[in-house]
Protein backbone atom coordinates (compact mmCIF):
# COMPACT_ATOMS: atom_id res chain seq x y z
CA UNK A 1 0.00 0.00 0.00
CA UNK A 2 1.25 3.37 -0.77
CA UNK A 3 1.45 6.00 1.61
CA UNK A 4 0.34 9.48 0.09
CA UNK A 5 2.50 12.12 2.10
CA UNK A 6 1.99 15.69 2.15
CA UNK A 7 5.65 16.98 0.97
CA UNK A 8 4.96 20.22 0.14
CA UNK A 9 3.18 23.35 0.87
CA UNK A 10 3.18 25.76 -2.07
CA UNK A 11 1.30 29.04 -1.21
CA UNK A 12 0.63 31.11 -4.52
CA UNK A 13 -0.07 34.55 -4.08
CA UNK A 14 -3.84 34.71 -4.99
CA UNK A 15 -4.22 31.44 -2.98
CA UNK A 16 -2.82 33.40 0.30
CA UNK A 17 -5.67 36.23 -0.41
CA UNK A 18 -7.93 33.31 -0.74
CA UNK A 19 -6.71 31.42 2.11
CA UNK A 20 -6.25 28.67 0.03
CA UNK A 21 -3.14 26.55 -1.03
CA UNK A 22 -1.94 23.72 -3.44
CA UNK A 23 -0.40 20.98 -2.10
CA UNK A 24 0.87 18.62 -4.59
CA UNK A 25 1.77 14.95 -3.06
CA UNK A 26 4.24 13.03 -3.44
CA UNK A 27 3.76 9.34 -3.33
CA UNK A 28 6.24 7.51 -0.57
CA UNK A 29 6.98 4.26 -0.03
CA UNK A 30 5.32 2.77 2.78
CA UNK A 31 6.68 1.61 6.21
CA UNK A 32 5.49 -1.45 7.54
CA UNK A 33 5.79 -1.80 11.30
CA UNK A 34 7.70 -5.01 10.50
CA UNK A 35 10.48 -2.98 9.52
CA UNK A 36 10.56 -1.29 13.54
CA UNK A 37 13.86 -4.01 14.04
CA UNK A 38 14.20 -6.20 16.96
CA UNK A 39 17.33 -4.11 17.94
CA UNK A 40 14.90 -0.81 17.74
CA UNK A 41 12.32 -2.49 20.00
CA UNK A 42 14.71 -3.68 22.69
CA UNK A 43 16.44 -0.55 23.00
CA UNK A 44 13.15 1.30 22.91
CA UNK A 45 11.89 -0.69 26.13
CA UNK A 46 15.27 -0.15 27.93
CA UNK A 47 15.94 3.30 27.20
CA UNK A 48 15.86 5.65 30.05
CA UNK A 49 17.06 8.99 28.20
CA UNK A 50 15.24 9.36 24.98
CA UNK A 51 14.93 12.73 22.71
CA UNK A 52 13.04 13.43 19.81
CA UNK A 53 14.20 16.27 17.28
CA UNK A 54 11.25 17.38 15.07
CA UNK A 55 10.37 19.37 12.09
CA UNK A 56 7.70 20.27 9.77
CA UNK A 57 6.82 17.14 8.73
CA UNK A 58 4.88 15.81 12.20
CA UNK A 59 2.36 18.83 11.75
CA UNK A 60 1.96 17.65 8.09
CA UNK A 61 -0.51 15.32 9.24
CA UNK A 62 -2.05 18.06 11.05
CA UNK A 63 -2.67 20.17 7.57
CA UNK A 64 0.38 22.21 8.40
CA UNK A 65 2.21 23.01 4.91
CA UNK A 66 6.03 21.89 5.04
CA UNK A 67 8.47 23.85 3.93
CA UNK A 68 10.34 21.54 2.11
CA UNK A 69 10.09 18.31 0.91
CA UNK A 70 9.15 16.49 -3.01
CA UNK A 71 11.91 18.36 -4.37
CA UNK A 72 10.21 22.10 -4.36
CA UNK A 73 10.41 24.51 -1.32
CA UNK A 74 7.25 26.74 -0.05
CA UNK A 75 6.75 29.87 -1.95
CA UNK A 76 4.31 32.77 -1.37
CA UNK A 77 3.52 35.89 -3.07
CA UNK A 78 6.51 34.64 -5.68
CA UNK A 79 8.59 35.17 -2.69
CA UNK A 80 10.50 31.76 -1.53
CA UNK A 81 10.14 31.66 2.24
CA UNK A 82 13.69 31.54 2.83
CA UNK A 83 13.46 35.31 1.88
CA UNK A 84 10.40 36.03 3.39
CA UNK A 85 11.59 34.39 6.93
CA UNK A 86 14.76 36.29 7.43
CA UNK A 87 15.99 38.89 9.15
CA UNK A 88 16.45 41.22 6.22
CA UNK A 89 13.23 41.32 5.23
CA UNK A 90 11.87 41.86 8.74
CA UNK A 91 13.97 44.97 8.68
CA UNK A 92 12.81 46.14 4.65
CA UNK A 93 9.13 45.50 5.26
CA UNK A 94 7.51 44.30 8.57
CA UNK A 95 4.27 44.51 6.83
CA UNK A 96 4.95 42.47 4.34
CA UNK A 97 6.82 39.68 6.75
CA UNK A 98 3.53 39.95 8.95
CA UNK A 99 1.12 39.07 6.01
CA UNK A 100 2.77 35.88 5.90
CA UNK A 101 2.56 35.19 9.46
CA UNK A 102 -1.10 36.18 9.69
CA UNK A 103 -1.63 34.09 6.80
CA UNK A 104 0.25 31.40 8.94
CA UNK A 105 -1.33 31.93 12.15
CA UNK A 106 -4.86 31.26 10.32
CA UNK A 107 -3.64 27.83 8.96
CA UNK A 108 -2.22 26.84 12.45
CA UNK A 109 -5.35 27.99 14.65
CA UNK A 110 -7.19 25.72 12.26
CA UNK A 111 -4.74 22.77 13.01
CA UNK A 112 -4.95 19.96 15.46
CA UNK A 113 -2.25 17.68 17.28
CA UNK A 114 -2.12 14.31 14.85
CA UNK A 115 -0.89 10.84 15.98
CA UNK A 116 2.65 11.37 16.07
CA UNK A 117 2.25 14.70 18.60
CA UNK A 118 0.05 12.28 21.04
CA UNK A 119 2.22 9.82 20.77
CA UNK A 120 5.24 11.58 21.96
CA UNK A 121 2.82 13.21 24.82
CA UNK A 122 2.59 9.24 25.70
CA UNK A 123 6.22 8.24 25.66
CA UNK A 124 6.45 11.18 28.25
CA UNK A 125 5.13 8.68 30.82
CA UNK A 126 6.83 5.83 29.51
CA UNK A 127 10.57 7.07 29.25
CA UNK A 128 12.53 8.56 32.39
CA UNK A 129 12.91 11.07 30.45
CA UNK A 130 11.81 12.48 27.35
CA UNK A 131 12.44 15.67 25.62
CA UNK A 132 10.89 17.08 22.76
CA UNK A 133 13.47 19.34 21.17
CA UNK A 134 11.18 21.09 17.99
CA UNK A 135 12.05 23.29 15.22
CA UNK A 136 8.11 23.88 14.93
CA UNK A 137 6.65 27.04 16.11
CA UNK A 138 3.26 25.88 15.80
CA UNK A 139 2.56 25.04 19.39
CA UNK A 140 0.99 21.66 18.70
CA UNK A 141 3.13 19.30 21.00
CA UNK A 142 1.88 21.15 23.97
CA UNK A 143 -1.46 21.07 22.59
CA UNK A 144 -0.67 17.46 22.55
CA UNK A 145 0.33 17.43 26.14
CA UNK A 146 3.70 17.32 25.60
CA UNK A 147 5.25 19.17 28.70
CA UNK A 148 9.12 19.01 28.37
CA UNK A 149 9.44 21.05 24.67
CA UNK A 150 12.81 22.93 23.70
CA UNK A 151 11.35 25.49 21.23
CA UNK A 152 14.58 26.18 19.13
CA UNK A 153 12.92 28.51 16.82
CA UNK A 154 10.50 30.15 18.75
CA UNK A 155 6.98 30.08 18.85
CA UNK A 156 3.83 31.66 16.54
CA UNK A 157 1.82 32.85 18.96
CA UNK A 158 4.03 35.14 21.27
CA UNK A 159 5.41 38.13 19.79
CA UNK A 160 8.27 40.63 20.88
CA UNK A 161 8.74 44.45 20.89
CA UNK A 162 11.53 45.60 18.93
CA UNK A 163 11.45 48.82 21.48
CA UNK A 164 11.12 47.42 25.11
CA UNK A 165 11.67 44.16 24.07
CA UNK A 166 8.43 42.34 26.17
CA UNK A 167 7.66 38.82 25.02
CA UNK A 168 3.61 38.37 25.14
CA UNK A 169 1.63 35.84 23.99
CA UNK A 170 -1.28 36.72 21.25
CA UNK A 171 -3.42 34.91 20.06
CA UNK A 172 -5.59 37.20 17.77
CA UNK A 173 -6.66 35.45 14.18
CA UNK A 174 -6.41 37.41 12.28
CA UNK A 175 -4.70 40.47 13.52
CA UNK A 176 -6.84 43.62 14.14
CA UNK A 177 -3.48 45.60 12.90
CA UNK A 178 -0.66 45.19 10.72
CA UNK A 179 2.09 45.02 11.95
CA UNK A 180 0.43 44.95 15.54
CA UNK A 181 1.84 47.51 18.29
CA UNK A 182 2.84 47.28 21.86
CA UNK A 183 1.18 49.21 24.58
CA UNK A 184 4.63 51.11 24.31
CA UNK A 185 3.97 51.61 21.34
CA UNK A 186 6.60 50.00 19.69
CA UNK A 187 6.35 47.80 16.55
CA UNK A 188 6.08 44.05 17.43
CA UNK A 189 7.39 41.39 15.70
CA UNK A 190 6.74 37.22 15.80
CA UNK A 191 9.13 35.88 18.59
CA UNK A 192 10.48 33.28 16.13
CA UNK A 193 13.68 32.65 14.73
CA UNK A 194 14.13 33.97 11.11
CA UNK A 195 17.15 32.81 8.91
CA UNK A 196 20.25 35.05 9.89
CA UNK A 197 19.17 35.17 13.29
CA UNK A 198 20.53 33.34 16.45
CA UNK A 199 18.30 31.11 18.20
CA UNK A 200 17.65 31.68 21.74
CA UNK A 201 21.10 30.52 23.65
CA UNK A 202 19.66 28.54 26.45
CA UNK A 203 17.02 26.53 24.55
CA UNK A 204 20.34 25.88 22.04
CA UNK A 205 22.32 24.81 24.67
CA UNK A 206 19.97 22.32 26.69
CA UNK A 207 18.93 21.07 23.14
CA UNK A 208 22.96 20.24 22.90
CA UNK A 209 23.22 18.83 26.18
CA UNK A 210 20.13 16.01 25.89
CA UNK A 211 21.58 15.46 22.61
CA UNK A 212 25.12 14.58 24.25
CA UNK A 213 23.80 12.37 27.29
CA UNK A 214 20.51 10.63 25.87
CA UNK A 215 20.50 6.61 24.54
CA UNK A 216 17.99 6.85 21.87
CA UNK A 217 17.34 10.02 19.67
CA UNK A 218 14.63 10.18 17.21
CA UNK A 219 14.49 12.28 14.46
CA UNK A 220 11.31 12.75 12.60
CA UNK A 221 9.44 14.59 9.96
CA UNK A 222 12.81 16.75 9.25
CA UNK A 223 14.96 17.91 6.09
CA UNK A 224 17.93 18.29 8.36
CA UNK A 225 19.40 21.18 6.19
CA UNK A 226 18.63 24.19 8.58
CA UNK A 227 21.12 24.58 10.77
CA UNK A 228 22.17 24.61 13.84
CA UNK A 229 19.45 22.12 14.92
CA UNK A 230 20.70 20.10 11.85
CA UNK A 231 23.74 19.27 14.23
CA UNK A 232 21.96 17.44 17.39
CA UNK A 233 21.78 14.31 15.56
CA UNK A 234 25.41 14.26 14.86
CA UNK A 235 25.83 15.02 18.65
CA UNK A 236 23.73 12.75 19.62
CA UNK A 237 25.57 9.88 17.62
CA UNK A 238 28.92 10.98 18.74
CA UNK A 239 27.66 10.77 22.33
CA UNK A 240 27.01 7.31 21.74
CA UNK A 241 22.67 7.32 21.03
CA UNK A 242 21.05 5.25 18.46
CA UNK A 243 19.71 7.72 16.07
CA UNK A 244 16.52 6.84 14.58
CA UNK A 245 14.85 8.70 11.41
CA UNK A 246 11.58 9.01 10.76
CA UNK A 247 10.43 10.37 7.46
CA UNK A 248 9.24 9.22 3.83
CA UNK A 249 12.16 10.99 2.18
CA UNK A 250 15.99 10.21 2.45
CA UNK A 251 17.67 13.63 4.04
CA UNK A 252 21.32 14.75 4.92
CA UNK A 253 21.68 12.78 7.85
CA UNK A 254 20.09 9.46 6.59
CA UNK A 255 23.50 7.97 5.96
CA UNK A 256 24.29 8.89 9.50
CA UNK A 257 21.68 7.24 11.58
CA UNK A 258 21.42 3.77 12.71
CA UNK A 259 18.03 2.77 11.81
CA UNK A 260 15.75 5.16 9.23
CA UNK A 261 11.47 4.29 9.53
CA UNK A 262 10.41 5.16 6.22
CA UNK A 263 6.94 6.52 6.64
CA UNK A 264 4.83 9.22 8.07
CA UNK A 265 5.22 9.99 11.48
CA UNK A 266 1.58 9.92 12.52
CA UNK A 267 1.71 6.52 11.40
CA UNK A 268 5.17 5.14 12.54
CA UNK A 269 5.24 6.55 16.36
CA UNK A 270 2.13 5.26 17.59
CA UNK A 271 3.09 1.92 16.11
CA UNK A 272 6.63 2.51 18.02
CA UNK A 273 4.26 2.98 20.92
CA UNK A 274 3.02 -0.48 20.02
CA UNK A 275 6.74 -2.08 19.75
C1 LIG B 1 7.19 13.96 6.86
C2 LIG B 1 5.89 13.95 6.60
C3 LIG B 1 5.16 13.10 7.47
C4 LIG B 1 6.66 15.31 5.15
N1 LIG B 1 5.83 12.43 8.44
N2 LIG B 1 7.92 13.39 7.76
C5 LIG B 1 25.91 26.01 8.75
C6 LIG B 1 26.01 25.64 7.42
C7 LIG B 1 25.23 26.28 6.45
C8 LIG B 1 24.36 27.32 6.79
C9 LIG B 1 24.28 27.68 8.09
C10 LIG B 1 25.05 27.04 9.06
N3 LIG B 1 24.75 27.59 10.25
C11 LIG B 1 23.80 28.55 10.06
C12 LIG B 1 23.51 28.63 8.75
C13 LIG B 1 22.53 29.57 8.13
C14 LIG B 1 21.10 29.12 8.29
C15 LIG B 1 20.95 27.73 7.66
O1 LIG B 1 20.93 26.71 8.32
N4 LIG B 1 20.77 27.70 6.36
C16 LIG B 1 20.59 26.43 5.64
C17 LIG B 1 19.27 26.45 4.91
C18 LIG B 1 21.75 26.23 4.73
N5 LIG B 1 20.69 29.09 9.69
C19 LIG B 1 20.27 30.19 10.30
O2 LIG B 1 20.17 31.26 9.74
C20 LIG B 1 19.90 30.04 11.76
N6 LIG B 1 20.58 31.05 12.49
C21 LIG B 1 21.86 30.97 12.78
O3 LIG B 1 22.52 29.99 12.60
O4 LIG B 1 22.34 32.13 13.33
C22 LIG B 1 23.71 32.28 13.58
C23 LIG B 1 23.86 33.62 14.27
C24 LIG B 1 24.60 33.69 15.45
C25 LIG B 1 24.73 34.92 16.08
C26 LIG B 1 24.13 36.04 15.57
C27 LIG B 1 23.38 35.98 14.42
C28 LIG B 1 23.24 34.74 13.76
C29 LIG B 1 18.44 30.32 11.98
C30 LIG B 1 17.56 29.30 11.35
C31 LIG B 1 16.11 29.67 11.58
C32 LIG B 1 15.20 28.84 10.70
N7 LIG B 1 13.93 29.43 10.68
C33 LIG B 1 12.89 28.80 9.91
C34 LIG B 1 11.76 29.79 9.79
C35 LIG B 1 11.10 30.06 11.16
C36 LIG B 1 10.07 31.11 11.06
C37 LIG B 1 8.96 30.71 10.14
O5 LIG B 1 8.30 29.69 10.40
O6 LIG B 1 8.74 31.40 9.17
O7 LIG B 1 12.49 27.61 10.56
S1 LIG B 1 13.40 28.20 8.31
C38 LIG B 1 12.41 26.78 8.31
O8 LIG B 1 13.28 25.62 8.21
C39 LIG B 1 11.74 26.73 9.69
C40 LIG B 1 11.95 25.30 10.08
O9 LIG B 1 11.91 25.17 11.48
C41 LIG B 1 13.29 24.96 9.48
C42 LIG B 1 13.53 23.50 9.29
O10 LIG B 1 12.60 22.94 8.41
P1 LIG B 1 12.03 21.50 8.72
O11 LIG B 1 11.30 21.51 9.99
O12 LIG B 1 13.11 20.52 8.56
O13 LIG B 1 10.93 21.34 7.58
P2 LIG B 1 11.11 21.04 6.04
O14 LIG B 1 9.91 21.54 5.37
O15 LIG B 1 12.42 21.48 5.54
O16 LIG B 1 11.13 19.44 5.96
C43 LIG B 1 9.96 18.67 6.18
C44 LIG B 1 10.35 17.22 6.19
O17 LIG B 1 9.23 16.48 6.61
C45 LIG B 1 10.76 16.68 4.81
O18 LIG B 1 11.98 15.97 4.94
C46 LIG B 1 9.63 15.71 4.45
O19 LIG B 1 10.05 14.56 3.73
C47 LIG B 1 9.12 15.32 5.81
N8 LIG B 1 7.72 14.92 5.89
N9 LIG B 1 5.53 14.73 5.57
C48 LIG B 1 7.18 12.60 8.56
N10 LIG B 1 3.84 12.94 7.36
ZN1 LIG C 1 6.93 47.61 23.92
Amino acid sequence: MAIYGIALGVISSTACRNATRSVPFTVFDQMSPAEITEELKRRFRRARRVVVLTGAGISAESGVPTFRGGGGSAVWRGFPFEQISSAEMLARDPALVWEWFNYRRQVISQARPNAAHRALAEWEKRFQSLVVITQNIDDLHRAAGSRTVLELHGNIWRVRCLSCGRVTENRQVPLREIPPTCTCGGMLRPDVVLFGEALPGEVLHRAQAEAARCELFFIVGTSAIVYPAAYLPVIAKHGGAYVVEVNPETTPVSSLVDVTLSGKAGEVLPALSEA
